[in-house]
């Protein structure tokens, strides 16, 4: 049985909505963040020694990192389903969007939470223009790419779109997506997949 251990308002929401789409049993153990901090229990960081979200437990493997998390359930559940196979047209793309989504997108993300005091204990600073107009470039270009395309890595859903979420609902909550109707009708096009609703219904509990 896989065990998603799951953070509230977290990455882990990603693992679930996955493994609504594949339709595969799994069981949830969730954790709430501290009140104050917003930070991740303790209890999370006696599981795994970062105390971050997502965690996953398949067999006899624990694994961090929600883009690794989504690889390796795609490799060992997926059937072939959600990922163009290698030398597949869109496979590169598909890979460039998988890891753009933590390695840049996300990380952008942070900083400016960071730099602009979203995060509880921080004071908004300077720095958080010139991350925001890193962001603003990031969208430009996501925007250019969505054009004529249903989904990232072609007309397909795969899981880089569904890990690209994420980055680009926040970039919405900050009112960045005003003047990129593709990227808005991409949003609203993957958000409405049955399975992101239910898993949203499942992160919440
Ligand atoms: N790159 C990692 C990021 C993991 C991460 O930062 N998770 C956040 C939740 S979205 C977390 O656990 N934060 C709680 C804390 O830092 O205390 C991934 O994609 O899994």
């Amino acid at each position: 049985m896989i065990t998603v251990y799951h953070l509230e308002r977290s990455r882990s929401e990603r693992v679930i909505w996955l493994l609504e789409e594949l339709g595969v049993p799994y069981q949830v153990e969730r954790f709430a963040r501290d009140p104050a901090t917003q930070r991740a229990p303790e209890a999370l960081r006696q599981l795994h020694p970062l105390g971050k979200a997502p965690v996953v437990r398949d067999g006899d493997a624990l694994l961090v990192e929600s883009g690794a998390i989504v690889e390796h359930l795609l490799e060992r559940h997926g059937d072939g389903r959600l990922a163009p196979p290698p030398g597949a047209p869109g496979r590169a793309r598909y890979l460039q969007w998988l890891h753009f989504a933590e390695g840049s997108a996300m990380a952008m993300a942070v900083t400016l939470m960071f730099l602009d005091g979203t995060i509880p204990g921080t004071q908004p600073g300077p720095m958080a223009d010139g991350v925001r107009q890193g962001i603003d470039a990031q969208l430009a270009w996501l925007e250019s790419e969505l054009g004529g395309r249903e989904h990232l890595a072609g007309d397909a859903f795969t899981a880089a779109d569904l890990m690209m979420v994420l980055p680009v609902q926040l970039a919405a909550g900050r009112g960045l997506l005003e003047g990129r109707p593709a990227l808005r009708a991409w949003l609203e096009r993957v958000t409405s997949r049955p399975a992101c609703a239910k898993a949203a219904e499942i992160a919440a509990g």
